[in-house]
């Protein structure tokens, strides 16, 4: 009873405070496997002690949008509003024979590869909807494919603020200075989401671009 009564109070001062504050939707995009659901997950922990979805080491886990409503993020005394959107990973080749070296049986990487395609057009449906962008891009690998110029250029097109964070920092191979030559004109923030290492270089930038939205 008691319980009920402050969480109704809680909830009370909590939606008065945002009456008038829209949520900012805020996509994580990119290329399988760079880590948007590890990092949408670290934020979503963070702020409401709740995940967004599942992380793998097999490429394309993520098929289909998942949201997380109502994550405020508050970074230095300031509070802001998000719906967090995950996306599955976008690539231009999807073959269900490289997920058969993950010991999935053929049935079954049939399967993913048919799930992860319509997954693709999915997020890229999607792009449309978005206030705010990060790019979530694995910084071992090289930044320079049609994938990740496709989802730059769209975004361009759209005219729709983009970060992008150079992820997986903690490993020896991670070149984030490639990442920056590649995409000049755009900040790019190394993180490492596995890790929690430089967030708040992060939250930073996510509150500075809320401000062009
Ligand atoms: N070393 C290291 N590994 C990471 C980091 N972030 C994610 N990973 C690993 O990278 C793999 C992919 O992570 P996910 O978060 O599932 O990647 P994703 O971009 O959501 O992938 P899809 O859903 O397939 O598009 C997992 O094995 C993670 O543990 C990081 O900062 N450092
Ligand atoms: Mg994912």
């Amino acid at each position: 009873m008691v319980i009920k009564i402050f969480r109704n109070f809680f909830k009370r001062i909590f939606s008065n405070i945002f009456k008038n504050k829209k949520e900012i939707k805020l996509g994580f995009y990119g290329p399988p496997n760079a880590g948007k659901t590890s990092l949408a997950n670290r934020i979503c922990k963070d702020f409401t002690g709740e995940g967004i979805g599942k992380i793998s080491k097999i490429p394309h886990e993520t098929r289909s949008v998942q949201f997380k409503e109502k994550v405020v993020i508050e970074y230095k005394g300031k509070k802001m509003l998000f719906k967090m959107i995950d996306t599955p990973g976008i690539a231009t080749r999807i073959d269900y024979e490289k997920f058969l070296k993950y010991k999935i049986k053929k049935k079954e990487a049939k399967k993913r590869a048919k799930e992860a395609t319509q997954g693709v057009i999915e997020s890229i449906k999607w792009l449309d909807d978005m206030d705010l962008v990060v790019i979530v891009l694995d910084s071992t690998e090289n930044p320079y494919n049609q994938v990740n110029i496709t989802i730059i250029g769209n975004l361009v097109a759209r005219k729709i603020p983009v970060l992008i964070v150079a992820n997986k920092v903690d490993l020896k191979k991670s070149d984030i200075k490639k990442i920056e030559a590649a995409f000049p004109e755009y900040e790019v923030v190394g993180i490492s989401a596995r890790y929690g290492k430089n967030l708040e270089e992060f939250y930073e930038s996510i509150f500075k671009l809320s401000k062009k939205i």
